[in-house]
């Protein structure tokens, strides 16, 4: 008998949904988990069939973080464990040229929760939590949130959230800016790939410049954000998109931003 996959993958309208499907440990990450997702990310970068990637969970949990029952015996250092495995999938979700959706269906804990907060919209079932647990068991954030909670919620509310590691809930995530839109539990999947399928009729192109100019200004002065406004502008006006743009607001019809085959 062969095992699940840990990483369940289906394409629909040009949206990937990648499934974390180890669901009796509310998908607890195990490497085998973080080493296939990270692969199929850089995969879907390749495709061109892929024009935007959903990140959820299989059962009740998004992501309990690190599989505790994995750690001890382990033959390699902390150090060593997160550059060879959370360290490049964090990277690649930041560094990948299409729009990555975290879709939180359910509790997002630890390098969970650093997940839920990398995508670059951020979608939340109602009955979503995240917890930066990491404290509970003597840690430190990882996986990026010690970058990302701080850069959403300022220096204060990121530490004492993770002092305490208490949960927030949905409508907590929303006014706190961990999030961009709460959906109903028994929609959240659908409401989800619609939200995708609306993105993924976007300008392809514009939208990886425009993510790799947010990105890089994030860690940028105004002086260098200008300048990669100017050239990566270049690049998107030279695009048939641009074209296509144009013709369409002057024709007063929809854009037609996909382009088949
Ligand atoms: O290693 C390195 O390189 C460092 C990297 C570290 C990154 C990290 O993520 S460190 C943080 C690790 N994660 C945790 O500490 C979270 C542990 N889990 C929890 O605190 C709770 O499970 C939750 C708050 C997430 C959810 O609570 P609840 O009450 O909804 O569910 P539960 O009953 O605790 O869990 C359900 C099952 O999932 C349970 O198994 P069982 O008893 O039904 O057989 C539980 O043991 C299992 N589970 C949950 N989280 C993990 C896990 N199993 C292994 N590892 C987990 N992280």
């Amino acid at each position: 008998m062969t095992a699940d996959p840990v990483i369940l993958a289906r394409t629909q309208a040009h949206v990937l949904t990648l499934t974390l499907n180890r669901p009796d440990k509310l998908n607890a990450a195990n490497d085998e988990l973080l080493l296939t997702l990270t692969r199929e990310l850089q995969a879907a970068d390749a495709n061109p069939d892929v024009r935007v990637v959903v990140l959820t969970g299989a059962g009740r949990g998004f992501c309990a973080g690190q599989d505790l029952g994995d750690v001890s015996g382990r033959d390699m250092t902390f150090t060593e464990h997160l550059h060879h495995t959370y360290n490049p999938l964090i990277r690649t979700i930041r560094g990948l040229g299409k729009p990555v959706i975290s879709a939180v269906n359910g509790v997002a804990a630890g390098a969970g929760a650093s997940l839920a907060l990398a995508g670059d919209i951020r979608l939340w079932a109602a009955s979503a939590s995240l917890i930066e647990v990491f404290s509970n068991i003597a840690l430190i954030p990882d996986s990026g949130s010690t970058w990302t909670l701080p850069r959403l919620v300022g220096y204060h509310r990121a530490f004492e959230l993770m002092a305490l590691a208490e949960r927030v809930r949905a409508e907590d995530a929303l006014r706190l800016g961990l999030c961009e839109h709460v959906f109903a539990d028994d929609t959240f999947a659908a409401d989800v790939q619609a939200y995708a399928e609306r993105l993924a009729q976007r300008p392809a192109h514009a939208l990886k410049l425009t993510k790799q100019a947010l990105v890089a200004a994030l860690t940028s002065g105004l002086d260098e954000a200008l300048d990669q406004e100017a050239a990566l502008q270049q690049l998107a006006g030279d695009h048939w998109e641009h074209e296509e743009g144009v013709s369409a607001f002057k024709a007063k019809r929809a854009p037609q931003f996909i382009r088949e085959g």
